[in-house]
């Protein structure tokens, strides 16, 4: 038995035990916006609302983030919630507004230029900005309120998402004791040494364990996470079972990988992948020839340079591949107003023209560079396209794009070419494993891509397939409920239950229970073991 859309909504039915759920994320799932005069909707780019709103879709409950579009307020009732998705509205998105201000210090300053460097090992030096940290403090009480007001007249699980809300655990314990709190933090979590250089390290980590549950994605993070509160923090690590105990509080640490949906990749690609495939190759005038692709917002995380010094020494070393394939790289511009952001989107755009005018001729051009949002429709059709590919992230907490690129491959073809740095390495190992900062050894994984034998591709495809079909987003959103549910204190609505468990299936209350109860048997394991 696998985890499914619907095991979610039973797990949320019976773990949370009619408690409310509210997720808090800086991002909003679909963002209202003015094009032509008209008010449209979008669904941003990025990790954290791919694989949160089928979630929220299974289990309904209320989504808080920032209100960022220009056609937001127009949308919601006076309560600032709209319902959503737009087409087909199950759940609730509470926005809530920031000035001018709050956004540059919170959003720009300290999360993407503060904590994002710093939690990301890739030599770019975070910023310091007493002025930052002010906006993130004051960002993080703005949205705690918010969460506080959601919550109101009866118990709640509140779920917080990533490093933009450090601070808000602790804020909404301090307010409301009875509340479940449980955080994941969707990047990497450093080196001790690494973290303690922050001013206010102290702050954020006593932010943090306001969490009855810390998770991310590894267990290397939860050892960097521990340690670093071991070292800043006076507390009683409990190494057994993997909790921080201080005041009476006790914080559990636990690793779950994110993954995604795969049965979204039938529900994009269609019946009529094939003849989309086709109008794509032509707008592009890509021909017959085989593609690889890398599909990216344009982050200097994610390695896009590292890989297109690659395919420069690809055609250096192999030549015969001149006119004969091309590197497709999909760059969603992001954090834009960001220097370190603009500076990247203009050394990518230098590389491709001195790479397509290096080894280009007057028809064939082996890099496209198309920086632009697409959607994901649109995403997964070049994944289905691809012979291969690239994810070369310098750092990563997990990496999705890797996953969807497996979903999509129900022909069980294609090649992965994978960073070691990526969360995901560690559970596609069937992936072709590099490191992007040798550009020997991708220029040497990406002939090979372009070389394997389909009984090899066959042969990698179906494991990896295998295994994004078993660890799915529900299965990371039922575990990590059912461990935080464990605390809340409430009984389960009876008729609700009753309806949800017997109606679809009379054994599967026991069903569930026996799966979570192997899933905890096996990350225990996993655990003991030193995985
Ligand atoms: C963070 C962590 C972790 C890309 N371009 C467009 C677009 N995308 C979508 C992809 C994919 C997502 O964005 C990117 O996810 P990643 O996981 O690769 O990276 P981050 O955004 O950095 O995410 C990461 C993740 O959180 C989840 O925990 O895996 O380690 O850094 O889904 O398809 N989506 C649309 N238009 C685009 O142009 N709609």
């Amino acid at each position: 038995m696998g985890w499914s859309k619907q095991r979610l909504e039973e797990i949320a039915k019976t773990r949370l035990g009619g408690a409310k759920l509210i997720v808090v994320a800086n991002r909003e799932p679909y963002i209202h916006r003015y094009s032509d005069g008209e008010i449209e909707w979008i669904r941003p780019a990025g990790g954290l609302t791919t694989a949160l709103d089928p979630v929220m879709q299974a289990c309904g409950g209320t989504w808080v983030a920032h209100g960022s579009g220009d056609a937001d307020r127009e949308t919601v009732d006076g309560t600032s919630r709209v319902g959503v998705p737009p087409d087909d509205p199950n759940y609730t998105l509470r926005r809530v507004w920031l000035t001018k201000e709050q956004e540059d210090g919170y959003y720009y300053g300290f999360a993407n230029s503060t904590l994002w460097p710093l939690c990301h090992q890739v030599y770019t030096r975070p910023s310091f900005d007493p002025a930052h940290w002010e906006a993130y403090r004051e960002v993080n009480e703005l949205f705690a309120a918010a969460v506080l007001e959601e919550a109101r007249g009866g118990p709640a699980m509140v779920f917080v998402q990533d490093y933009h809300f450090a601070l808000l655990p602790a804020i909404l314990k301090r307010e409301r004791p009875d509340l479940v709190v449980a955080q994941f933090w969707h990047i990497p979590w450093p080196h001790p040494e690494t973290f303690r250089v922050c001013p206010w390290a102290r702050e954020i980590l006593n932010g943090m364990l306001g969490n009855d549950l810390m998770s991310f994605h590894i267990q290397y993070h939860c050892n960097n996470f521990l340690e670093t509160v071991d070292r800043t923090v006076e507390c009683r690590i409990d190494r057994e079972r993997f909790a921080v105990e201080r005041n009476g509080q006790s914080t559990s640490v636990q690793p779950h990988p994110i993954s995604v949906d795969p049965e979204l990749a039938i529900e994009y690609l269609g019946n009529d992948w094939e003849k989309r495939a086709g109008e794509f190759r032509k707008r592009h005038r890509l021909g017959g020839r085989p593609l690889l692709v890398g599909v990216d917002r344009v982050d200097y995380t994610k390695g896009i340079p590292e890989r297109l010094r690659a395919v420069d020494r690809l055609l250096e070393l192999h030549p015969e591949w001149k006119g004969q394939f091309h590197f497709l790289q999909v760059g969603a511009p992001s954090r834009t107003h960001l220097v370190a952001y603009s500076d990247l989107n203009d050394e990518v755009e230098m590389l491709v023209e001195k790479i397509n005018w290096k080894h280009g001729t007057r028809n064939w051009k082996p890099v496209i560079f198309l920086n632009e949002h697409h959607t994901q429709k649109d995403l997964f059709l070049l994944y289905r396209m691809a012979v291969g590919c690239v994810v070369s992230s310098l750092h990563d907490g997990m990496n999705l794009v890797a996953k969807e690129y497996v979903s999509t491959r129900d022909d069980e073809r294609g090649v992965l070419v994978l960073s070691e740095f990526t969360g995901a390495a560690r559970e596609l190992p069937e992936a072709l494993i590099v490191n992007p900062f040798n550009v020997e050894q991708m220029a040497s994984a990406m002939q090979t891509a372009l070389t394997m034998p389909e009984e090899e591709q066959r042969r990698r495809m179906k494991k990896m397939r295998a295994q994004v079909e078993d660890n799915n987003i529900y299965r990371w959103a039922g575990m990590l409920l059912s461990e935080a549910g464990k605390l809340v204190d409430a009984e389960p609505p009876k008729a609700e239950v009753d309806t949800a468990v017997v109606d679809s299936d009379s054994s599967s209350e026991w069903d569930l229970e026996s799966l979570i109860a192997r899933e905890v048997g096996l990350s225990t394991a996993g655990f003991l073991s030193g995985m």
